[in-house]
């Protein structure tokens, strides 16, 4: 019916998965930041390795040998500690697996330009009509996973079959390092025997009111009569019934273009500092006009937040005539806002700058406009010096103070690109 591991069973025709119908993999990395931390030190090889910590006391992944004694995700430390006193904790760092995360997808894009990441260790690749270029479906999906250990030397876990809730389920099937392939027309068969909370979708207020009617596998749950779903569950009980049978129409589609960038610095300890917090301001500002360029895209809609000693957050914004990429505009624009928005004599306990209401750049706009080109011009190479020294290569000079506030550290609490 499926395959996993090496069991392909030869007279069962798999390259023509994609016969006519779609063919998607879904691929997820193998406890992903443990791994990272695995590959940078050898010396864990063996040891359960707990990766988290940090300000919400969480565990973030365990590898699997640490899962062995309890250890999970969303676990808290202490919890973990009890009962896995023996395993390497680490803190982790971000910036690292991202890098790492960036390495993937661009492996993946490789091989079809409809790559749908999911988050930072998991995507569905649309592998349909490329067997013209790479050979068999299958073929291609185990040549993917072996250059994922090769290149990155990390194990990851795939899933295949003509849809995205099926090639999910699949990849999650047997991991680490698994491989199951779900063939047309068999995937209510694959789904059948398994608890009815893997599917996704399911969570655990719908996996009580389920277990209360007696469901316990998804092939119980593909026996309820549509219409008695409706009746139960609403629109999500159709979708889950449609599940439930291995239906899924959604297609791969890539991520969806950025809508905002924001940046925030939560201060160690809350600031009255005007000349602090502006300098901190206008290094976020330079880090969001940084990114905004790099991503090609200019931005009319400027945001600026504070958040009080008491936790009472304040926005304010502010829309351009015309759409921006410019360091300079963004400053005039992040002071005048904060400024204006500051109504509170209270200590200031986060600001962050965001932009909105992107657009992709248009360099036409400028021609009628002798300022701009100049100082673009001038960002463009701040930010080509900072990616080839580092970020700290060049300062200017309000931002100069904030590096390293006396008594703040202004450690980045969240950053991000929202989209959607
Ligand atoms: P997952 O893919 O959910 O988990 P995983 O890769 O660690 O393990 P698995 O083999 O089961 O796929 O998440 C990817 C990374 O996201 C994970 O390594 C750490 C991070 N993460 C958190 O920080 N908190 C969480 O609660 C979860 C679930 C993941
Ligand atoms: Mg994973």
């Amino acid at each position: 019916m499926f395959m996993n591991g090496a069991t392909e069973r030869p007279d069962r025709s798999p390259e023509k998965l994609s016969g006519g119908r779609r063919a998607i993999a879904h691929l997820d990395l193998d406890a992903f930041f443990a791994s990272v931390e695995e590959r940078l030190d050898p010396s864990l090889e063996g040891k359960p390795v707990i990766v988290g910590g940090g300000e919400r006391g969480v565990v973030s992944t365990a590898n699997y040998i640490a899962r062995r004694y309890g250890v999970h995700s969303a676990m808290p430390m202490r919890t973990a500690r009890r009962l896995c006193p023996h395993a390497v904790y680490v803190r982790g760092s971000y910036s690292v697996y991202k890098e790492y995360s960036s390495r993937l997808m661009t492996l993946l894009g490789e091989y079809s330009p409809l790559v749908e990441q999911v988050s930072l260790d998991e995507a569905y690749v649309d592998l349909t009509g490329t067997e013209r270029l790479f050979g068999p479906v299958v073929a291609t999906a185990r040549e993917i996973q072996r250059r994922v250990d090769e290149e990155l030397s990390l194990s990851i876990s795939v899933g295949l079959a003509a849809n995205k809730l099926v090639a999910k389920v699949a990849s999650d099937f047997e991991k680490p390092r698994g491989f199951t392939v779900v063939r047309p027309g068999e995937e209510a068969a694959f789904l059948a025997p398994l608890p009815v909370e893997r599917l996704p979708g399911v969570g655990p207020v719908l996996l009580g009111r389920l277990r209360d009617r007696g469901v316990a596998t998804v092939g119980d749950l593909a026996q309820v009569p549509f219409e008695l779903m409706r009746l139960s569950f609403g629109e999500a009980g159709e979708v889950l019934a449609h599940r439930a049978r291995g239906i899924d129409p959604r297609g791969v589609t890539p991520r969806e273009t950025v809508k905002s960038i924001s940046r925030e610095t939560t201060f160690q300890e809350d600031v009255t500092d005007t000349e602090l917090l502006e300098s901190s301001l206008l290094e976020l500002a330079e880090d969001v006009c940084r990114r905004l360029r790099r991503r090609r895209l200019q931005a009319r809609t400027v945001t600026v937040k504070i958040r009080y000693s008491d936790f009472a957050t304040h926005t304010r914004s502010h829309t351009l005539a015309k759409p921006a990429d410019v360091d300079e505009i963004f400053f005039r624009e992040v002071l005048a806002l904060f400024r204006k928005g500051r109504t509170r004599r209270y200590r200031i306990r986060l600001v962050g700058v965001g932009v909105s209401n992107l657009v992709p750049r248009c360099w036409q706009d400028d021609l009628f406009d002798q300022e701009l080109p100049l100082l673009r011009e001038l960002g463009l190479k701040l930010d080509l010096i900072r990616e080839k020294y580092g970020r700290n290569a060049i300062r200017r000079g309000a931002a100069e103070s904030s590096s390293s506030p006396p008594g703040s550290g202004g450690a980045p609490s969240g950053d991000g690109s929202s989209s959607g």
